[in-house]
């Protein structure tokens, strides 16, 4: 197993889109005194039922590319699983350690992606933009018969899989990003995303005491405002499932095995707060988003990674994880996971998590 130097991490997991250039747009290193930044993601082409960028929505032709210790990439992995589109939109995972040319596909038989035929995701990069400056990042779909990048929008992926892929969901798939309530959706997401998601790599990232307590401070008041939000009621926004649950659960759900620690967002365990921790273990027990969740590649990923805050390279042997299948009880709040429709069946069997991976 090989680890990156601090220079090529970048893990910007989170931090800066910088990858193997080690430095974002703004000129801020991610180990360096200045602040933890995150750039705007670089290819922001939309495939849409129009296809007005050019990329159509159709069945086979694409490729998302993730890594299952990914917050960001496992929102899309969460999305498709929901609405059914695996068959239609392939996955390739990739190896949840870099190496200094970024995200590879060592998990595959000689290294290589079996559909797209590369080693590297950069490879998909370079063909889109010679010469792309900034970090090869994921989650990102590929156009399978060019070979070329289309997007590495993370924000915008999964929404357009909710909104414009709607021909090719499973029957009985539920609405993310319901009309009525997206006004909602979104102001929840900005909290989340501010406070939350970003919040860990804030304070995990943090140069400086104060940035490092600011982040800490927002990440926990945050946290705070959810648990009361969620105590009567069992979803985010509405009754049902939407794209702001799947948002939150990707980090509450590597919250104790990386960011309490590793991220030194200690204050408490989720496994501390009965009603964020009884949430999770909803959301991971329900169809779609458990089955997307490798521990062993979050694990990984983050202790091996980031040399800069864990320099030993110790990857620790906790947290138990058996209290995750454990009842939650929140069905007693009412709520209808899937509104009139109806849970996904099992991932495909080339999908499942491997046991080293789940509790
Ligand atoms: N940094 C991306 C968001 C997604 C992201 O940060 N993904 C991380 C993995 S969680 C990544 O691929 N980082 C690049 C790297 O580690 O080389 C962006 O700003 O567009």
């Amino acid at each position: 197993m090989s680890r990156t130097t601090d220079a090529h991490a970048g893990d910007p997991a989170g931090d800066t889109a910088e990858g193997a250039a080690g430095a974002d747009h703004q000129g801020n290193t991610q180990y360096g005194r200045k602040s933890f930044k995150r750039s705007a993601g670089h290819f922001t082409d939309r495939i849409t039922a129009d296809g007005a960028d050019g990329w159509p929505v159709e069945a086979g032709r694409y490729r998302l590319v993730v890594n299952r210790a990914c917050p960001w990439a496992s929102r899309a992995l969460i999305s498709r699983r929901l609405l059914g589109l695996e068959a239609a939109l392939s996955l390739a995972v990739t190896d949840p350690i870099q190496d200094d040319r970024s995200w590879r596909f060592t998990l595959d038989p000689d290294g290589k992606d079996p559909v797209l035929g590369i080693r590297y995701l950069k490879q998909a990069y370079d063909a889109r933009e010679t010469g792309y400056p900034g970090g090869v990042s994921v989650p990102a779909v590929v156009d399978v018969p060019t070979g070329l990048l289309v997007t590495n929008d993370y924000q915008r992926i999964t929404l357009d899989l909710a909104t414009e892929w709607t021909a090719l969901h499973r029957e009985g798939a539920p609405d993310l990003y319901p009309h009525a309530l997206r006004d909602e959706i979104d102001e929840v997401m900005d909290g989340v995303f501010r406070d939350v998601n970003n919040g860990v790599y804030r304070a995990g990232f943090a140069t400086r005491q104060d940035e490092y307590e600011a982040a800490y401070h927002d990440v926990f008041r945050r946290l705070d405002q959810l648990s009361e939000r969620l105590a009567d009621r069992r979803y985010l926004v509405g009754d049902t499932l939407t794209e702001a649950d799947i948002r939150l659960f990707t980090t509450l759900v590597r919250f104790d095995a990386v960011y309490h620690g590793h991220f030194k967002c200690n204050r408490s365990k989720l496994t501390e707060d009965p009603v964020l921790w009884a949430y999770t273990r909803d959301l991971y027990q329900t169809p779609g988003f458990g089955d997307t969740v490798d521990f062993d590649h979050i694990k990984r990923h983050y202790y091996l990674v980031h040399t800069g805050i864990n320099p030993t390279g110790i990857l620790p042997a906790g947290p138990d994880l058996s209290g995750w299948l454990t009842p939650h009880h929140r069905e007693q709040l009412g709520g209808r996971p899937f509104g009139d429709g109806t849970p996904p069946g099992p991932p495909p069997a080339t999908e499942e998590i491997p046991p080293a991976g789940r509790p």
